[in-house]
C-alpha cells in the first residue's frame, strides 16, 4: 500500500527536489505505454501519473518543482519527444535534503499555495475530488474484501469483482469474495468474461469489507458485525448495517449495483477493460431483466457503453444466453430452487422470507408454484421464519405474470392486504398477479407496511 512520506527526486542528472504528497492524491495519466499515454504532458509541465507494477505514482512536473508519491527504491526513465528524465526514488526518506531554495518553495506550496489545484482541468479536478473518498479512509491495513449478499446473484458477483478491480487499479490490495454458491447465470457471465469465480469467504470478522448490493446484516454472514466496514455500494433501501467509523456510502436508486460501480469507474477516471465491462454488463442486464424493470437512463447508458468495451455487438443474444442458464432448473431439488434466490426480512416483529423463482413459460410457473407450496411449510421450521413467500414468475416480451405462494400463520391475510390494490386473482393456494411484481420495489415495502401496522406481540 502506498503511503505518504517524504522522498528525494532527481532528474537530468543534477536537479533535486524534496517533496511530500499524500499517496492517494492520484492523477490522471499513465505513462506505461498502454492506456492514456500522453508523453507531451510531462514536457509541458503538467500533472502526470506513471503506473509502475500496478502502483500509482504522482508526478508534478515543472521547472521548479517535481514531486512523486512515496515509492522507494524505484527507478524509471520517462522519455518524451524532446527530452528524457530519469526519476530516481531513494530507498529511504532519510536521504540528504536537496537544495534549500527548492525546499523553501515546496514548503511555501504546502503552507497554502493552491497552484496544483488551480492548474487542473475540470475533468482532472472532478476525478481527484471523487478519489478523495478513498483518501478519507486513511491508511488501510491488509486486504480489502468485497462481497455482495449470501444468495449471490449476478449483480452481487459481477459487482464485487468489478469493484475490487477498480480499487486494484488505484493501487489498493482488494479481493472480491462470495459468501454463498454462485448461480448458473453468474457462471455463464464469468465464462463469457474469462474471469474466475471469486473465492468463498467464511468469516468476515476483523476483515476490511466493502459491501455491495445490500446493506443488511441478515443478508450477510453473522461475522459482518465484527468486520471493519469501509464502504457500502448499493441500489436498495438503507438496511440494518451501521458503522461508527467514516464510510464510503454510495447508494443510488438505479437498476443495478453494477451501474453504480460503472459510474464510480467514470468518477475515478478509470477505464474498465473488456473483462470488467462484460461482467458489469451482465450484472446490469440481470438485475434489470434486460433493461425491462427498474431501469433508469444511467442503466441504459451503461449497457450502451459497456457493450462496446466488452466487444459484445449483440446484447440480446448475450442476455438470452444468460437468461437461458438462469431459468434452467435442471437437476435441482425443490429446496435448491427455493433457496437459489432467497432473502430474509423482518417487520413488526415478524420474520419473513421471499424467494424468487423465474420460469420460461406459464406451464412451468404452475408446476413450480405447486412444488414450492409443498416444501415451504417445512422450510419455516428450518429457517426460523414466521412467514414464507415465493414469487414464481415469467417476465418476457409476451408474458408478465407472478404466482405468489405463501406459507405460515397469517401469511395469506398479510399478503392479501399488502397487495389489495393490485387485485390479485386467487387460484387455489396462490395469488396470481398480472403484471408480475418486483420483490424489492413492491412486495417488501407492501409487506413491511402491513406487518408494521399489526406488530406481533
Ligand atoms: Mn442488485
Amino acid at each position: 500500500m502506498l503511503s505518504s512520506k517524504e522522498f528525494t527526486l532527481s532528474y537530468n542528472g543534477g536537479y533535486k527536489a524534496r517533496y511530500q504528497i499524500p499517496a492517494k492524491t492520484l492523477s490522471l495519466y499513465k505513462l506505461d505505454g498502454k492506456e492514456g499515454n500522453d508523453m507531451n504532458k510531462l514536457s509541458k509541465q503538467c500533472f502526470v501519473m506513471i503506473m509502475i507494477a500496478g502502483l500509482s505514482m504522482t508526478v508534478l512536473s515543472g521547472c521548479d518543482d517535481l514531486a512523486a508519491s512515496a515509492l522507494s527504491n524505484v527507478s524509471v526513465t520517462v522519455t518524451s519527444q524532446d527530452s528524457s528524465y530519469e526519476l530516481k526514488f531513494p530507498q529511504s526518506a532519510d536521504q540528504p535534503a536537496a537544495d534549500t531554495d527548492n525546499n523553501r518553495d515546496d514548503d511555501k506550496k504546502e503552507a497554502g499555495g493552491f497552484d496544483e489545484i488551480e492548474n487542473l482541468s475540470e475533468e482532472e479536478l472532478n476525478v481527484l475530488l471523487n478519489r478523495s473518498d478513498l483518501e478519507g479512509l486513511g491508511e488501510i491495513d491488509g486486504t480489502i474484501y468485497i462481497t455482495g449478499h449470501k444468495s449471490p446473484d449476478s449483480d452481487t458477483v459481477c459487482g464485487s469483482i468489478a469493484c475490487a478491480e477498480l480499487l486494484k487499479q488505484l493501487g489498493y490490495d482488494a479481493q472480491a469474495v462470495i459468501i454463498g454458491d454462485i448461480n448458473k447465470e453468474s457462471a455463464y457471465i464469468l465464462k463469457e468474461a474469462g474471469v474466475d469465480a471469486p473465492e468463498r469467504l467464511r468469516d468476515e470478522s476483523g476483515k476490511n469489507m466493502i459491501i455491495v448490493d445490500h446493506s443488511e446484516y441478515s443478508h450477510d454472514l453473522e461475522s459482518l458485525k465484527d468486520a471493519n466496514v469501509l464502504g457500502i455500494i448499493d441500489h436498495h433501501g438503507i438496511g440494518s448495517l451501521t458503522t461508527g467509523n467514516q464510510v464510503i456510502y454510495d447508494a443510488r436508486p438505479l437498476g443495478s449495483t453494477n451501474t453504480v460501480i460503472w459510474i464510480r469507474y467514470r468518477n475515478y477516471g478509470v477505464e474498465p477493460d473488456r473483462k470488467m465491462a462484460t461482467l458489469m454488463l451482465g450484472g446490469i442486464l440481470s438485475d434489470t431483466n434486460n433493461l425491462k424493470t427498474n431501469v433508469t437512463f444511467a442503466d441504459r447508458a451503461a449497457v450502451s457503453i459497456l457493450s462496446k468495451t466488452a466487444g459484445i455487438d449483440d446484447v440480446e443474444a448475450f442476455y438470452d444466453g444468460m437468461h437461458k442458464e438462469f431459468l434452467s432448473h435442471e437437476g435441482m431439488t425443490d429446496e435448491e430452487i427455493f433457496f437459489s434466490d432467497y432473502k430474509e426480512y423482518e417487520a413488526g416483529n415478524t420474520k419473513y422470507c421471499i424467494a424468487c423463482v423465474n420460469c420460461y413459460d406459464e406451464d412451468e410457473v404452475r408446476e413450480l408454484a405447486e412444488r414450492m407450496s409443498k416444501i415451504m411449510p417445512a422450510t419455516l421450521k428450518e429457517t426460523g421464519m414466521d412467514m414464507a413467500f415465493t414469487q414464481v414468475s415469467v417476465v418476457n416480451d409476451k408474458l408478465n405474470v407472478c404466482y405468489l405462494v405463501y406459507a405460515g400463520d397469517g401469511a395469506k391475510e398479510t399478503v392479501a392486504e399488502a397487495l389489495a390494490d393490485r387485485h390479485p386473482e386467487e387460484k387455489g393456494n396462490v395469488y396470481v398477479l398480472r403484471p408480475g411484481i418486483s420483490r424489492k420495489t413492491v412486495l417488501v415495502p407492501a409487506l413491511t407496511e402491513v406487518l408494521n401496522a399489526y406488530p406481533k406481540e
